[in-house]
């Protein structure tokens, strides 16, 4: 072997051992470099007989070629082996089940509430809200109930100040929406919200419930257009196939004021522990709105007549699903709200 074939010898030895960049740099410098085993080749040319001059150079250009190449594919192979080892370490299994994280569904009280809500927006009203912070003006004197009525009673309601308290109904609303309409333009609205009522929570009472409440005020509103629309709510809270039933009864803002039963949904009227065997469940109030109401809110009884109604949402779920506590709605334990939770 001649030194040429020496050198390349020894090259391509140590070139198989090179795994790293500054490995790879090292023997370059060492081979190709100013300093290099082949440029040293190369300055030895000046000491050869002019004729052999050019058969040299031509060797060693075509060895300083062939290393460079080596070179070149070495580091190649070097870049591609550190690119898989990369991929293999960070290779995802799309396969693998997603993390699972817990979601929660509306509360069953905001579910019925929506559900009546698109009933009645459905049939053109609108829906109201208003301040839980009311005057006694609104929430009492406004709706026909002086300031001797028993209802008005200091232990009934939560006061704030004399003439401040937690609104007892939803019914300001309808006073305020009537007051801003200004006795001029019929009302067709539905006020659903929470009201505060100075009661021990027990099974049946709470403090604090949900209410929705209905009016329709216009210039030939009668009786039977409030028992259609409560037939069509109790269809959808109850089921196609119910039908109602109107009881006389009192409230100080109509006259007159119905009590609303329901058809049984558990017997169809055939008599059953759920309705007391009356085949008939309560469900509602509601009443033509006093003149008295009207007046006080801007409307000419002579001119326009109005229909109301209330409904208290805890007591349509309980019925509904047979929850037999009204603190299960504001207990929040889990096991509760998930039985509700699709
Ligand atoms: C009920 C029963 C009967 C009612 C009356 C009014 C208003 F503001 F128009 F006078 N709003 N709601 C009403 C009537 C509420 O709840 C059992």
């Amino acid at each position: 072997m001649n030194a040429f074939e020496t050198l390349k010898a020894a090259f391509l030895t140590r070139l198989e051992t090179v795994k790293t960049d500054q490995e790879l740099a090292q023997l370059k410098a060492d081979y190709l470099g100013k300093k290099g085993e082949v440029t040293g080749l190369m300055q030895a040319m000046k000491d050869l007989p002019a004729a052999e001059k050019p058969a040299y150079g031509q060797k060693v250009n075509a060895l300083k070629a062939e290393l460079t190449a080596a070179l070149n594919a070495h580091k190649a192979a070097i870049e591609t082996a550190r690119m898989n080892e990369k991929l293999a370490q960070e290779t995802l299994d799309v396969t693998l089940p997603g993390r699972t994280f817990p979601v929660g569904s509306p509360h069953i009280l905001s579910k019925i509430v929506e559900s009546i809500e698109d009933l009645f927006v459905g049939l053109g009203y609108q829906i109201k809200e208003g301040p839980e912070v009311e005057s006694d003006e609104y929430n009492f004197e406004k709706l026909n109930l002086p300031k001797d009525h028993p209802a008005r009673d200091m232990q009934d309601s939560f006061y704030i100040d004399p003439s401040t308290l937690l609104r007892t109904h939803t019914s300001p609303v309808q006073v305020r929406t009537m007051l801003d309409y200004g006795g001029q333009k019929p009302v067709k609205i539905i006020c659903p919200g929470k009201v505060y009522r100075r009661d021990d929570d027990d099974a049946t009472h709470s403090h604090q419930f949900m209410q929705i409440e209905g009016l329709v005020v216009d210039e030939s509103t009668t009786m039977a257009d409030l028992k259609g629309t409560l037939l069509k709510l109790a269809q959808t809270m109850f089921g196609k196939d119910r039908t109602i039933r109107l009881r006389p009864s009192y409230f100080p803002f109509t006259e007159p004021s119905v009590e609303v039963d329901v058809s049984c949904y558990n017997c169809e009227g055939a008599g059953c522990s759920i309705c007391k065997h009356t085949g008939y469940i309560e469900i509602l109030g509601a009443g033509m709105v006093h003149d008295n109401v009207l007046k006080m809110s801007g409307y000419d009884p002579a001119k326009y007549q109005g229909f109301a109604f209330g409904i208290g949402v805890e007591r349509i779920a309980m019925l509904k699903y047979g929850i037999e506590d009204i603190r299960h709605f504001y207990t929040n334990d889990m096991r509760f709200m998930r039985m509700f939770n699709q």
